[in-house]
Formats: C-alpha cells, sequence, structure tokens
C-alpha cells in the first residue's frame, strides 16, 4: 500500500467536479454511479451522516487527507464533516455530533464503519473493486481478457470482482509467491509465470506501486487501463494515446461509503429501525 502525500491530494476538491466529468467522458458514468454498481446498490438508500476523523498515530497526519475525503464525500451530496478533535477524542467527537459513519485511516488501514449498527468497508478492497466496475463499464468487449499487475489486496479484489462477472482475467504479480496465494479456486483467473506481453490486451488493471512502467508503446487508441495504483502505472505519454482511468483517493472513498451504507440500510431494515 502506498502512503499518500499532500502533493497526492492537496488539488482533490478544487478538480472534483472537472475531474468526474472526465470520468464520465471516460467510462460512461460519474463516480457515485460506478460506485453503487460496485456496492451491488439497486435503491436509492437514505443519506448517513458521516464524520472523518484524523488519526495522529505512526507517521501521522497527511495535510490536506481528511479535508479531501468529505469533499469527496460531500462531492456526492452526502452530509459530512471532519472532527476538530483526532484519535478516539475525534472518534468522541463525531459520536457526540450524531455521525450515523466514521471514516478514518493510520498508517495500516482505511475503512468506513457505522457507529450504530456494525458494518465496516476497507479502502483497499473497495478501490479494487470500484476501479474493476470501472473498466467493466469502459469495455466495449467484456469477453475480452483483463490483465491485472500486482496481487496486492486492490488487485485480488479486483480480480475477484471480474470473475464474479463472468470475466476472464489473466493475472501477474513479480513476487510469485504473493501471486500463488491470491484467488485461490477461482476458475477464470489464470496466473502468469512470466511477465506478460503489455501489447497483447486491450484491457488492463494496474494495481501495482511501480510508477511509470506501462508506456506509449506498450498501448494503441483502443487501450483502456484501470490504474488505482500509485504511484500512477501509465506515462503522460501513453495517457494521450489509452483511456486511462485513475485518481489518488476518490473511487476508492465514493465506494467505501456505498459499501458500508449498504451494510447499515440491510441490519437496520433487519432490526426494524429502517
Ligand atoms: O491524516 C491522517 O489521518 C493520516 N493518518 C492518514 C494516513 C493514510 C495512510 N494511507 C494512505 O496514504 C493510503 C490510503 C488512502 C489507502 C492506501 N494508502
Amino acid at each position: 500500500m502506498t502512503r499518500l502525500v499532500e502533493k497526492d491530494v492537496k488539488d482533490i476538491d478544487k478538480t472534483l467536479k472537472d475531474y468526474d466529468d472526465f470520468f464520465k467522458r471516460q467510462t460512461g458514468c460519474y463516480m457515485c454511479e460506478i460506485a453503487c454498481r460496485a456496492a451491488g446498490i439497486t435503491e436509492i438508500l437514505p443519506g448517513y451522516k458521516i464524520a472523518v476523523v484524523p488519526s495522529t498515530t505512526g507517521e501521522g497526519i497527511i495535510s490536506g487527507f481528511s479535508e479531501s475525503v468529505c469533499a469527496i464525500l460531500k462531492h456526492c451530496t452526502l452530509d459530512a464533516f471532519v472532527t476538530s478533535r483526532c484519535d478516539v477524542d475525534g472518534i468522541y467527537e463525531a459520536i457526540q455530533k450524531g455521525a450515523d459513519m466514521i471514516f478514518s485511516a493510520d498508517d495500516d488501514r482505511f475503512i468506513a464503519f457505522g457507529t450504530a449498527v456494525r458494518a465496516v468497508a476497507e479502502n483497499g478492497i473497495c478501490t479494487g473493486e470500484g476501479f474493476a466496475e470501472a473498466l467493466l463499464c469502459s469495455m466495449r468487449d467484456q469477453s475480452r481478457k483483463v490483465l491485472i499487475l500486482g496481487a496486492s489486496s486492490v488487485g485480488r479484489a479486483a480480480a475477484g470482482y471480474l470473475a464474479e462477472k463472468k470475466v476472464p482475467v489473466d493475472m501477474y504479480d513479480t513476487n510469485a509467491d504473493v501471486l500463488k496465494n491470491a484467488c485461490a479456486g477461482e476458475r477464470l483467473i489464470e496466473k502468469l509465470s512470466s511477465s506478460p506481453v503489455l501489447k497483447k490486451y486491450t484491457y488492463i488493471y494496474d494495481a501495482t506501486t511501480s510508477g511509470d512502467f506501462i508506456t506509449e508503446k506498450d498501448v494503441s487508441a483502443e487501450t483502456v487501463i484501470a490504474a488505482p495504483g500509485m504511484p500512477r502505472g501509465i506515462t503522460e505519454k501513453a495517457c494521450e494515446i489509452a483511456t486511462v482511468i485513475h485518481n489518488p483517493l476518490e473511487l476508492g472513498v465514493i465506494t467505501m461509503y456505498y459499501v458500508c451504507a449498504k451494510q447499515m440500510y440491510l441490519k437496520e431494515r433487519e432490526m426494524g429501525i429502517r
């Protein structure tokens, strides 16, 4: 998992509207639509009040991170705020201010969770599935194989998601052990024993942390790359040729909200409070 830095998040608030319009031109949907599809939401859910709680543990606060998470949620017309306090004091403040859901990230884990019912959404899995749905919506031919690079939690979530949608997947990781243990038993996932020829694939999913390794000679105008990996694995020149779906935080955060909200809504219905 790559730890974001201030420059990765500092302009998100100002660029969200234009970026979402660009995202829609690329995929045919806005990020909220893709996130709902990835979360398997088919009906309108109640809007929950969300608190974003900064965490000072480990390497501490990333300047602008919580504010960017809040701005992304507000972009989806959700009711979100950043607590003035951090850590446990921030959780206390969130609940005192009536938050139904809390977003918080330390160095190892970024989650959204329900304050009144047991519900949790994890950023790596949600990012993996959100970008997989974005790729799916951009594929002109969903019978074609998708090459997934990187068997991290993001790559594994994407492989499982696409396999469940009956999309065949080739998966590769430079670490043979990591690859071996990924998505065991998934029939539609073929694990590659050697580094694939990128040009052979129209649809690619970059879940690596390599940065700038897919160049203009690896892509064509037909190529579509879903690229959640940070730093971005595709060079500027290749991005001018292919369709490259990439953002450092946005789609993962929106997918986390809908995954968590769906769990909360179903539990509340079970408990007869919805
Ligand atoms: O500002 C804060 O509250 C910090 N504790 C946030 C630390 C986030 C660390 N994680 C990352 O930078 C990203 C996540 C967004 C997902 C993967 N890496």
